[in-house]
């Protein structure tokens, strides 16, 4: 599946830095580091593994010295790779990085493919695709939530799920192969109760694991709030209010927002990106009228919507039109200006929002953004409680929901009695695409994808 040749590559960032980091991985990491390292103190030979050795990378044709470094070499199979590992920590420039690796390239090593050296840790056994894949998120996680839930399947946790899907759906299948072995009996009734009733628990574990996938990605990608209000209502003044900083303009005078101005907050954990946008009127202002384009634009796009009313006025026919144009997304009613006299009718308000919950802020003295932010966390997330296991790869829920699919059809077949061999085919169906997950079947396509997301080095 690979060639068992020695491949090298700059782990760290391109660019100039305290240290840099060149791995090298294969049967050759050993000698290629013994013929460019000296180390200090002439003590050449043997070298430990897993212990850092100080010295200086040199050329071993001419002898120039190109960098004093710090190397380590972990042996096989204790290494990320499960091969001979060689890291070098050289100093963080940009052409003291790229003589050391084109120095170790020149004695045998090839330049790593992206991913290739956690391809090879999965190849070696070192790690399951699943936690494979992992890495990659973790890499690339912009929260600490998005951080933590990677890491946990860096260490197995989502692979100790599957894997225990797989033994449930083991063991239903030996009952039905069981069956198959002795053809002129149909399944017993009995037998067939307790196997239709294992089949839908597990088709009930599978299904919550799918379900936290979108628990997931909204930590991980965050949601896209459209903050939206007729004019002068105080959409800016509230974008203010929950940046806790005077980010916006704001002005007495309707109009004043032309543009979408998008900022993000953290929602303790839940990553948001707030669009301010113009407000929504007819106008004849050719400007004004672009910017009602793009506020609509964006409300289209918003996975939710904070419509912003004034406290203080009665409802317009501006705001009815905002309303009926919000009503089949997601949001709430913000009700701005109480530090005002209230004018609104609330009940009018309600027969308009059905769907929105309502929430009294003053944007202008800060009060009740606390309260509208733990608002927003309910109204993105579901549960707060988080699932036991979550999904954040598509691979990973599509090959669930393959497995939720032939599951299914195994019960369907059950219940119209169909031979066993057609439920064990069904069965083994679904105990492919949980393997495909860990990757006990792994085809070199599935591979090929995965690993060339990754960045060269990793
Ligand atoms: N009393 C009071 N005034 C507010 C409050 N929020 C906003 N205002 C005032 O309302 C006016 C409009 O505020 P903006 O935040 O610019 O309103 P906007 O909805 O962004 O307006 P456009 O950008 O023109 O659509 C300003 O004079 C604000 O000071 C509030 O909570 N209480
Ligand atoms: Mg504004």
């Amino acid at each position: 599946m690979y060639k068992e040749d020695t491949i090298a590559a700059v782990a760290t960032p391109m660019g100039e830095g305290g240290v840099a980091v060149v791995r090298v991985s294969g049967p050759d990491a050993q000698r290629i580091a013994t013929e460019i390292f000296s180390r200090s103190g002439g003590r050449n030979g043997h070298l430990r593994s897993h212990t850092l050795h100080h010295g200086v990378i040199r050329a071993p044709e001419s002898g120039a010295v190109l960098d004093e470094v710090l190397l380590v070499l972990m042996r096989k199979p204790r290494s990320y790779t499960g091969e001979d590992v060689v890291e070098v920590h050289c100093h963080g420039g940009p052409l003291i990085v790229r003589q050391v690796l084109e120095l170790i390239l020149s004695r045998g090593a090839r330049h790593a493919e992206p991913g290739e050296f956690t391809k090879r840790a999965f190849l070696n056994g070192r790690m399951d695709l699943a936690q494979a894949e992992a890495v990659l998120d973790l890499i690339r996680a912009r929260t600490e939530k998005g951080a933590r839930l990677a890491l946990e399947q860096v260490r197995g946790e989502l692979s100790k799920w599957v894997g225990d899907l797989r033994e449930e759906l083991l063991d239903i299948l030996v009952q039905v192969e069981a069956a198959v072995d002795f053809p002129d009996e149909e399944i017993e009734l009995l037998q067939r109760e307790e196997l239709a009733r294992k089949m839908a628990a597990l088709r009930e574990k599978i299904s919550r694991i799918i379900a936290s996938y979108d628990w997931g990605r909204l930590f991980r990608e965050g949601a896209r709030i459209c903050i939206v209000g007729r004019p002068n209502v105080g959409k800016s003044s509230l974008l203010n209010a929950l940046l806790g900083e005077e980010r916006v303009i704001v002005t007495p005078v309707p109009g004043t927002t032309r543009d979408v101005i998008e900022e993000g907050i953290n929602l303790s954990g839940l990553p948001v990106v707030l669009w301010d946008t113009a407000g929504i009127r007819e106008t004849q202002d050719e400007v004004e009228k672009i910017g009602v384009g793009f506020s609509l634009r964006h409300l289209a796009e918003a996975e939710a919507v904070l419509v912003v009313l004034d406290g203080s006025a009665p409802l317009t026919t501006q705001d009815e039109t905002v309303l009926k144009a919000t009503t089949e997304k997601k949001g709430l009613a913000v009700i701005n200006k109480s530090d005002l006299p209230r004018k609104l009718d609330f009940r009018q308000l309600k027969t308009l929002t059905h769907n929105k919950e309502a929430v009294f802020v003053s944007a202008k003295e800060g009060k009740g953004s606390d309260l509208l932010k733990s608002k927003i966390r309910e109204l993105l997330l579901d549960s707060e409680t988080e699932p036991p296991v979550v999904l954040t790869n598509v691979r990973h829920k599509a090959a669930l929901e393959r497995a939720e699919r032939s599951l299914n059809e195994a019960r369907g077949a059950l219940y119209e009695r169909l031979p066993p061999e057609m439920i064990a085919v069904d069965l083994q169906e679904a105990r492919d695409s949980l393997e495909e997950i860990i990757g006990m079947i792994k085809s070199d396509d599935i591979l090929e994808r995965i690993f060339t997301n990754f960045c060269i080095g990793k």
